[in-house]
């Protein structure tokens, strides 16, 4: 599929292009997204279900085992050419927002400068009781699951409270700083690229919305039909791994 020339021309002369990503820019990267069923000790489990503090309250292991062994297939994997390209284009542009939805590091590890995690990060779970932060960029404080299976949350070191996965739940708000810095983005783009995201989690999804009401070009890539394709200006049935890196390529590749 190729990207049209309006498109990489509008990139060419784009001031501010903003890149809203969901789990979809890492399934090429082998991580599962939350459409696919989930596997092992949760597979009868919805993921809208496990990631809600109800269930946290419930069952603590069993959730956060659920999210150490996302952790470990997070550290298993390594980022791919949409996590690239969306790296490259930060380049090649005078002005680039990056938001996701994903709790994963892949965008980091590919290079992107500044990432705005509307949704929180595997790696940096907190203390229910004191709020302290952690920082898991490994195995430590909890050996990790070969595969999946209950565990217990370990203990804050300051008051003994519950650590909790460091993502945002179904029910709670997005964390105020991430969603205004994404917001005025959104108002602001040039060009708009959705990546990979089913668009069906509010607030995150109305950011499209916004950049086609305030005049963006917006681009949605999805091998999966969504509500956003009748809105954008180009929908590319395409995976991301694929099409970054090409509209990537024809946009500013010398010769
Ligand atoms: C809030 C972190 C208010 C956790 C996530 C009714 C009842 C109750 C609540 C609501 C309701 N209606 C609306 C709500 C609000 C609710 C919501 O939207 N619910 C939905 C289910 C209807 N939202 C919230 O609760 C939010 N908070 O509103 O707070 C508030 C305000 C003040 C004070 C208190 C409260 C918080 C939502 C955040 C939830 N956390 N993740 C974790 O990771 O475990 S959501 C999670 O699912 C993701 O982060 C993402 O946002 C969302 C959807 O996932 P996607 O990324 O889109 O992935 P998905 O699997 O769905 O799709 C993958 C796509 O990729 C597919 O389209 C596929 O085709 C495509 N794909 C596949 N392969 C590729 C590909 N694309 C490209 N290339 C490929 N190779
Ligand atoms: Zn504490």
């Amino acid at each position: 599929m190729d990207p049209h020339p309006q498109l990489l021309e509008s990139l060419r002369r784009a001031k501010h292009v903003v890149v809203l990503t969901g789990a979809g820019v890492s399934a090429e990267s082998g991580l599962a997204t939350f459409r696919d069923k989930q596997s092992g000790l949760w597979e009868k489990f919805d993921a809208l279900e496990l990631a809600t503090p109800a269930a946290f309250a419930k069952d603590p292991p069993l959730v956060w085992g659920w999210y150490e062994w996302r952790r470990a297939a997070v550290l298993r994997a390594q980022p791919n050419g949409a996590h690239k390209a969306i790296a490259d284009m930060a380049n090649a542009v005078p002005r680039l927002t990056l938001v996701t939805q994903n709790v994963d590091d892949l965008h980091e590890r590919a290079g992107s400068p500044s990432v705005l995690h509307l949704h929180g990060q595997l790696a940096h779970p907190y203390c229910e009781h004191c709020r302290r932060g952690y920082e898991f960029r490994s195995a430590e404080m909890s050996n990790l699951p070969q595969e999946g299976y209950r565990m217990e949350p370990p203990r804050c070191e300051s008051c003994g409270g519950r650590v909790r996965p460091g993502v945002v739940w179904f029910g709670e708000p997005l964390p105020a700083a991430e969603w205004h810095a994404a917001l005025g983005a959104a108002e602001a783009a040039d060009v708009f690229f959705c990546v990979g995201t089913s668009s069906t989690v509010q607030p995150a999804a109305s950011l499209t919305d916004i950049a086609i009401e305030a005049g963006a070009l917006t681009v949605q890539i999805n091998p999966n039909a969504t509500e956003v394709d009748a809105k954008v200006a180009f929908a590319y049935r395409a995976p991301a791994g694929e099409m970054l890196p090409q509209i990537v390529r024809r946009a500013w590749s010398k010769g």
